[in-house]
């Protein structure tokens, strides 16, 4: 049985007409990078932010989030959403690319000039990643799309 859990009243985030969002997607394992930025668009449209406030950058792998979300933090948006997947493999690229990517979003957190969201899966198979990109486990870009609003209007 999951532990995880996120509720929320979707009914309680504010409209974010105003908000500009930038979204830095990975392509590595894009068929669930994909579902998760469809998760955090659908949420966004929902919430009115308007489509042309919304930019969008696509890098490599995991690995070039950060450099991407440093060149988006200098665009005029409010958050920076970052997406990626990173799936366990026999090696130990996994650690490595996991800490250096969730630190190195850390770091951007804390000197640069608007908030980066972390919406980089770090699973040990396949199954895990496609529960959580809009499967039995929710979407985490829609979760990610919410906390974003959050940090904007912070
Ligand atoms: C090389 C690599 C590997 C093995 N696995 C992943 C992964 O599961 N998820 C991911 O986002 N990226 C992976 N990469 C690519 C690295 O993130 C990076 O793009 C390359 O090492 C080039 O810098």
């Amino acid at each position: 049985m999951s532990t995880e859990s996120f509720q929320i009243d979707i009914n309680q985030i504010p409209d974010a007409n105003n908000l500009k969002i930038g979204i830095v997607v990975s392509n590595w394992n894009s068929n669930i990078t994909n579902n998760l930025l469809k998760g955090s668009l659908d949420l966004l449209y929902s919430k009115k932010v308007i489509k042309d406030n919304i930019q969008i950058m696509n890098v490599p792998g995991s690995f070039e989030l950060v450099y991407g979300c440093k060149k988006m933090q200098e665009k005029q948006v409010d958050v920076v959403i970052a997406i990626g997947s990173v799936i366990k493999g026999e090696t130990k690229h996994f650690e490595f690319i996991c800490n250096a990517t969730s630190n190195g979003i850390k770091d951007l957190n804390v000197n640069g000039r608007c908030p980066v969201i972390f919406c980089v899966l770090t699973d040990d198979n396949l199954k895990q990643s496609i529960a959580r990109s809009g499967g039995e486990l929710g979407n985490k870009g829609t979760e990610a799309a919410i906390a974003a609003i959050k940090m904007a209007i912070i």
